[in-house]
């Protein structure tokens, strides 16, 4: 089996442990719980017929970009970047997370995930302008959220 090491990475709040606890345990908890250091979760998928085991890290949240651990990011093969769409702070903060971890992984892939989107309007979501690998997530409803880690499982493993 092969294993790819995959991270989260984005400004405190926007939904990166929920989105995983999401796509690893398909539940979605209400209650705040920081995460401690870095937790590291594993999940198996099948990609055209490779079974495929993805290491998952999220590290604390309120950590500045510039303070992230050369730790957490080496050796990764992908990163899921997250956003809240409800808040463009968070949207122009991925550029810099984005750069940050390509000049340590400049060979990764990559996928962004505009979050929390049960929060927007039907008409919100159909204007909400979107790259070509980006997604519209709901850690909550879980919305788009398989979609999101089984597309970049697929890009680092192509
Ligand atoms: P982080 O790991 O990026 O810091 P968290 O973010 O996963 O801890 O989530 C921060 C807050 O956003 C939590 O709320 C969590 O419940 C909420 N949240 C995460 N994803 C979604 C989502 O898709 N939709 C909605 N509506 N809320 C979401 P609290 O209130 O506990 O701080
Ligand atoms: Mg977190």
């Amino acid at each position: 089996m092969i294993r790819k090491k995959i991270l989260l990475l984005g400004d405190f709040g926007v939904g990166k442990t929920s989105l995983i606890r999401r796509y690893i345990d398909n539940t979605f908890d209400d209650r705040y719980l920081t995460t401690i250091g870095v937790k590291i979760s594993k999940k198996i998928l099948e990609i055209r017929r490779i079974e495929c085991e993805l290491i998952i890290w999220d590290i604390e949240g309120s950590t500045p970009i510039k303070k992230i651990p050369k730790s957490y990011m080496f050796g990764a093969h992908g990163a899921i970047f997250v956003a809240d769409c409800n808040r463009e702070a968070t949207i122009k903060d991925l550029a810099e997370h984005i750069e940050t971890f390509l000049t340590v992984n400049p060979k990764a892939k990559y996928v962004i995930a505009y979050n929390k989107s049960d929060l927007l309007s039907a008409e919100q979501k159909a204007d909400f302008p979107l790259e070509e690998n980006a997604f519209l997530t709901s850690a909550k409803e879980g919305e788009n959220v398989n979609r999101l880690f089984s597309t970049l499982a697929e890009e680092i493993i192509q």
